[in-house]
């Protein structure tokens, strides 16, 4: 078998893996190879492309801080513009040359013998091997799709598309359709669906929280200022920025600082929606924030039209022309969207990624939860990175300064064992697990913890370990210098320090 040899891989070349493309270039490590699936960059913003696609972050805070975007044509941008935008900088930086798309990573294995970590990959259907000094793992939590567990969900005969994995070819005109979900995706979905349905059922298991969605297009002077005018997008970061963490500090520290919040949903509700029954059915019996606030201005009108029912009442099973429900009521059906969300806790990805002694990720976080060390390394693990790695998720604010925050330690990492000469690192476990403790422990008192809400934020264990507590200034602190003194290190092959 052909083997590639590599001093650094990344897998994934979403927002995380570019961004460390461009840092590792900008820090001097040229020799690295991202290695991708998919057939562009944009990782989540390439594969998710349901009608209605959008972020519901403003556009000058989801964008990367070294390469700003006077020319947003919204303040939320839609899917197709955010993909645009990472594949413009991808372009002006050259990643694509570093780049192998169409290429599956089957397994990543830890080497002990020759401190390396060996892909076993598959690119235009042939099998292969890269062998990397270090492996940084960009696969973002949002790529696995979860399709829900239902009874007979094989059996049905129509067509079935996950919210992720959108099927362009198929024609929702005139037919009966249903939604399964009503997170982040199906909130954006509904809207068009219901604009071409014949009819459509909204399958709901927990009402949302959802506030109105400021967006507009940007007008052509303020595409004129963002560009000409010094300092101007920096500013609309920051004062976005600064909105956000305020939401941040209630959601961590006092949850009841939320109520405004949940007053402007409730007037959200009464606005959008004229029916006292529907009303009810969709206002949430948790506390706002638990899962997260949802945008949009459309959902309530949608679900009070005429060709849309709310259905509220659970799925009891799938029969091949229906969905059943716990009322024992048939509802005929086309096709099922599935908005269903994504394995974040418990990843196949997880499985596929072996350490020290053989033991996967899968096995290690079966034992203690999904825990690392500064969201990025994990004991039993050397030399691996993870981008958006555990603890690192929000509900409130932009992933991308989450991601540049992982870079500015990750490149740190990288530029002190090079001039060291150490050639093995690994996090200690007693280091990993005082920061796991201190998050925790920070976490009670949060909205997440006493909301009275389930979400996909906690893992197996019922911790959540998919976010961040507190301010994110705080993780940026916390990521600003590599902390040698947190890890087992190796110099040049066989002396510890
Ligand atoms: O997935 P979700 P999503 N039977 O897991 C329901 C990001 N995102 O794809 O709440 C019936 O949030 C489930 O019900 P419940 C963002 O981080 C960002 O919508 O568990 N229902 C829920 O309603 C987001 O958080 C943007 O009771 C079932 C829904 O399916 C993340 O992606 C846009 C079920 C799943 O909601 C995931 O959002 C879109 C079952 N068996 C997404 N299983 C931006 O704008 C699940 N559900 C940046």
């Amino acid at each position: 078998m052909t083997t590639h040899d590599v001093e650094i891989a990344i897998v994934g070349a979403g927002f995380s893996g570019l961004g460390a493309a461009v840092k590792l270039a900008e820090n001097g490590f040229d020799d690295y190879l991202i290695l991708d699936r998919g057939v562009d960059f944009g990782g989540t913003w390439r594969d998710n492309v349901y009608p209605g696609a959008a972020c519901d972050v403003p556009s000058h805070l989801y964008s990367y801080s070294f390469a700003l975007n006077p020319d947003w044509s919204r303040s939320y941008s839609h899917q197709p513009e955010i993909h645009r935008y990472i594949n413009g900088v991808a372009a002006e930086y050259g990643v694509a040359e570093k780049t192998w798309f169409g290429t599956e990573v089957r397994r990543a294995q830890w080497d002990e013998d020759t401190l390396t970590w060996v892909l076993d990959i598959e690119r235009d259907g042939t099998a292969s091997q890269i062998r990397a000094k270090q492996m940084i793992g960009a696969v973002g939590p949002l790529c696995e799709p979860n399709l829900p567990d239902i009874e007979g969900i094989d059996t049905f005969a129509g067509a079935m598309i996950h919210s992720a994995r959108w099927d362009d070819d198929y024609d929702f005109t005139g037919k009966r359709v249903a939604v399964i979900g009503t997170g982040a995706s199906a909130i954006q979905i509904v809207p068009q669906l219901g604009k071409v349905a014949g009819h459509l059922d909204v399958y709901q298991r927990t009402a949302p929280w959802i506030v109105p969605r400021n967006e507009r297009p940007y007008l052509p002077v303020e595409n004129w200022a963002f560009k000409h005018v010094p300092g101007l997008q920096n500013l609309i970061r920051g004062t976005i920025y600064t909105a956000n963490e305020a939401v941040a500090a209630g959601m961590t520290y006092a949850p009841k600082a939320l109520k405004p919040v949940e007053a402007l949903c409730r007037a959200h509700i009464f606005r959008g929606i004229r029916d006292p029954k529907l009303r009810a059915d969709v206002t949430p019996t948790f506390a706002v924030g638990c899962k997260r606030i949802l945008k949009s201005n459309e959902w309530y009108p949608t679900l009070d039209q005429p060709n849309v029912d709310l259905v509220t009442s659970g799925i009891a099973s799938i029969t091949a022309d229906a969905i059943v429900t716990a009322d024992g009521v048939e509802h005929p059906v086309d096709v099922i969207v599935v908005a269903t969300g994504f394995h974040v806790t418990d990843s196949p990805v997880f499985d596929t990624i072996v350490g020290v002694g053989g033991r996967s990720l899968a096995q290690v976080w079966d034992e203690i939860g999904m825990q690392g060390y500064k969201g990025t390394f994990v004991h039993g693990f050397p030399n691996m990175a993870l981008l958006i790695g555990p603890s690192t998720g929000l509900g409130h604010t932009s992933m991308v300064y989450m991601i540049e925050s992982q870079l500015n330690y990750l490149m740190d990492y990288l530029r002190k064992t090079r001039a060291a000469g150490i050639v093995r690192t690994e996090v200690t476990e007693p280091a990993q697990q005082r920061y796991n403790d201190k998050l925790q422990s920070k976490l009670k008192s949060s909205v997440w913890v006493t909301g009275g809400c389930a979400s996909w934020y906690k893992d197996r264990n019922g911790n959540i370990t998919a976010l961040w507590p507190g301010f994110t200034f705080e993780f940026r602190n916390a990521t600003r210098r590599f902390d040698i003194a947190a890890y087992d290190v190796t110099i040049g092959g066989d002396t510890d320090v």
